[in-house]
């Protein structure tokens, strides 16, 4: 049987995990949410891996929920599917995560894309929240993580409508971090993971973790959050070894703690 997720290490410190369905457009079914929420376990815990980059082929991100296999199901087993675990999963990641898209990212695929912490999306990759089309509404995060990245305005036109928007127009609405030529995608996202893996390990999760806690904070405790933060870090060896570096005019060494 093909393996539906395909767990790549394609620089030292980087695991690219690639959705594998494209006969479905990636559709995210229960076998690929279960094997990305296990991959992104278990690389959190990994501490040879620094950056985790996902993506998917040149057709699709991910097209979504498999609808085929949930069409028929009630709410209970909806509820024991444990869909929602997979979004947690990602966005509970503690190592950086880069979604690298090309064609589609809809409805679930669109919110694996959210939850990620930057999004390099080629020049013809299309996104959406096409689920009201299909009798639901974004389940995975999308009515709040699109509000919270565009405004209500537009993220109630697009949640509402359906409407899919290009790379370009989610750029210019602050969902996507870079557009690139679609061949140059997957190769950018793996340049932006190996530059993090080169990068202290603490300060990216303690950097992680205040911006996406604040996010959910007042201003004032978020605040109060980033200053503890950096202060944890000066018990760090690589804040020792990054400013000496900086000070002997050398490259710094960081060993991740
Ligand atoms: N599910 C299942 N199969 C899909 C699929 C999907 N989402 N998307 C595409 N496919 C399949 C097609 O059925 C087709 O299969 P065959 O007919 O060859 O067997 C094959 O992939 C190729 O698709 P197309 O022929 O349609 O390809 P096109 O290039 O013409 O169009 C498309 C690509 C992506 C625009 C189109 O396929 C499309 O509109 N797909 C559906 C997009 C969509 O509605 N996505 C939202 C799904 S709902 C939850 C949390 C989250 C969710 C649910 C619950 N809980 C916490 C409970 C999430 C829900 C969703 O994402």
């Amino acid at each position: 049987m093909t393996e539906v997720v395909l767990l790549e290490r394609p620089a030292e410190g980087v695991v690219l995990l690639r959705i594998n369905r494209p006969e479905a457009r990636n559709a995210l079914n229960i076998e690929v949410r279960k094997l990305l929420a296990k991959h992104l376990a278990e690389v959190s815990e990994d501490t040879t891996t620094r950056a985790v980059v996902v993506t998917g082929n040149d057709k699709a991100f991910a097209a979504g929920a498999d609808i085929k296999e949930m069409a028929d199901a009630g709410t209970i087993e909806m509820h024991q599917r444990g869909a929602h675990k997979l979004w947690r999963t990602i966005a509970g990641c503690s190592k950086p995560v880069i979604a690298a898209v090309n064609g589609y990212a809809l409805g679930g695929g669109c919110e694996i894309a959210m939850t990620c912490d930057i999004i390099v999306a080629g020049e013809s990759a299309r996104f959406g929240q096409p689920e009201v089309k299909i009798g639901i509404i974004p389940g995975g995060g999308g009515t709040q993580r699109l509000t919270r990245a565009i405004g209500k305005y537009k993220a109630m036109k697009y949640v509402l409508t359906g409407d899919l928007f290009t790379a370009k127009e989610a750029f210019e609405m602050g969902l996507v971090s870079e557009v690139v030529p679609d061949p140059e995608v997957e190769g950018r996202a793996i340049d932006l993971a190996r530059q993090l893996a080169a990068l202290p390990p603490l300060a990216l999760q303690l950097a992680k973790e205040a911006v996406l806690a604040g996010m959910e904070a007042p201003l004032s405790t978020a605040l109060a959050l980033e200053t503890k933060s950096i202060q944890i870090l000066f018990s760090s060896q690589d804040q020792k070894e990054g400013m000496r570096a900086f000070i002997e005019k050398r490259k710094p060494k960081f060993i991740g703690h």
